[in-house]
């Protein structure tokens, strides 16, 4: 890989419509991403870290600065070498402490560059074992009952196979009650918390028990995994952690506590698509099974979700849903439902889609050229 250096490009992407969980209001999609520029090549990584440090601890500014200040000399050092690949990175990288959404966006960018250099998809490179992923679809709180069952509804429409309802105190048991009162007990339906709730909700979360729901994500904080495998004890719904799973090694406590029946696997949130891949093997060699989820994602970060998604231990429907779910105009060709509401892996070179230029200008808050020498 011959790297001549990386752009960090801030972009400004609107939604179609507020997305609200317990953690916060978005309204439009502040995204950082890589270009790992090549001879000729290039490759992207898209950093999924929000505006605010709310979903976890990292933000924007402070992604931007850990790889312009502590991510880049590390690249520097290993082309310097003549050593710079993938793997070598992703070791490098582990003394500097946390910030797996910064490095998973320099990695990803250098994969993406590596891969369209030897002319081998994302999805092959990951061990993808299916042409296309069955997509889910994660809905925000809303302001009322109706507006849900109409949101609901709407994504049914569309051909999505799972809906996910974002939760928090105040807005549960009602909502999930009138999601399965109105379409049915066939429905596939989840509900995600993002940590709103305490050990001391356990009761009231029980109340979810009657509805069948697939799981019950990150209903407690971060790092309590104790009181997940409490919790696990107490509810009949399966209990899956998302914030809590930083790293393979997490993966694998959680699951020896009997914190966690089901995985939510975030590339971004483990530090890239290497250890996201070490996620979905150590729930494998455990029965336990993953999906994947997601950040909002342009069509460049989508792209490698997808990919991944389609490994064999992904056995449920992932937060993969078509680009409009989120925005009138992606910056890559837009991410489509077919027929089985299914998306379908890129088949091209790495990540398989482009970044529209003319768009990405018109769209772009702040370049920054980090060159390797
Ligand atoms: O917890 O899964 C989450 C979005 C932003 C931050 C955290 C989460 C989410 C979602 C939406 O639920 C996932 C998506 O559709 O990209
Ligand atoms: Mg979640």
């Amino acid at each position: 890989m011959n790297l001549r250096g990386l752009e960090l490009r801030r972009i400004a992407l609107p939604l179609v419509s507020p997305f609200r969980t317990s953690f916060g209001t978005e309204t439009a999609r502040d995204v950082l991403l890589v270009r790992a520029a090549g001879d000729g090549a290039e490759g992207w990584g898209e950093c999924v870290a929000m505006s605010e440090p709310l979903y976890s601890s990292e933000h924007v500014d402070g992604a931007a600065e850990v790889i312009r200040r502590f991510l880049l000399p590390e690249v520097v050092a290993l082309a310097k070498a003549g050593e710079l690949t993938v793997p070598r990175l992703e070791s490098s990288l582990e003394r500097i402490k946390g910030h797996p959404m910064a490095k998973a966006a320099v990695l990803t960018a250098l994969l993406d560059l590596s891969l369209r250099e030897s002319g081998t998809s994302f999805g092959t490179y990951l061990g993808a074992v299916r042409p296309t992923v069955p997509a889910g679809v994660s809905v925000g709180i809303m302001s009322s009952i109706p507006e849900l069952l109409d949101a609901v509804d709407g994504y049914r429409a569309q051909g999505y196979v799972r809906i996910k309802l974002k939760i928090e105190p105040g807005w549960d048991v009602d909502a999930v009650r009138a999601v399965r009162e109105r379409f049915g007990d066939d429905l596939l339906l989840q509900v995600d918390a993002n940590t709103a709730y305490t050990l001391a909700d356990a009761r009231h979360l029980a109340r979810l028990d009657p509805f069948d729901l697939l799981l019950i994500e990150q209903p407690l904080p971060e790092d309590d995994l104790r009181g997940h495998a409490a919790l696990a004890r107490l509810i009949r719904t399966p209990v899956c952690l998302d914030e809590s799973i930083t790293s393979a090694r997490a993966a694998a406590d959680a699951i020896a506590l009997g914190a966690t029946s089901v995985v939510n696997v975030k590339p971004g949130r483990v530090g890239g698509y290497l250890e996201a891949r070490r996620v979905h093997d150590v729930c494998a060699a455990n029965g336990v099974p993953v999906w994947c989820g997601g950040m909002l994602e342009t069509g460049l970060g989508r792209a490698a979700n997808v990919a991944l998604a389609a490994l064999p231990n992904f056995t449920l429907p992932g937060d993969t849903s078509a680009s409009d779910r989120y925005f009138a105009r992606d910056i890559t060709e837009p991410f489509v439902l077919d027929d089985a509401g299914h998306v379908a892996l890129p088949t091209g070179p790495g990540l398989g889609v482009t970044p529209d230029l003319d768009y990405l200008t018109e769209i772009t808050t702040a370049t920054e050229w980090l060159p390797l020498s």
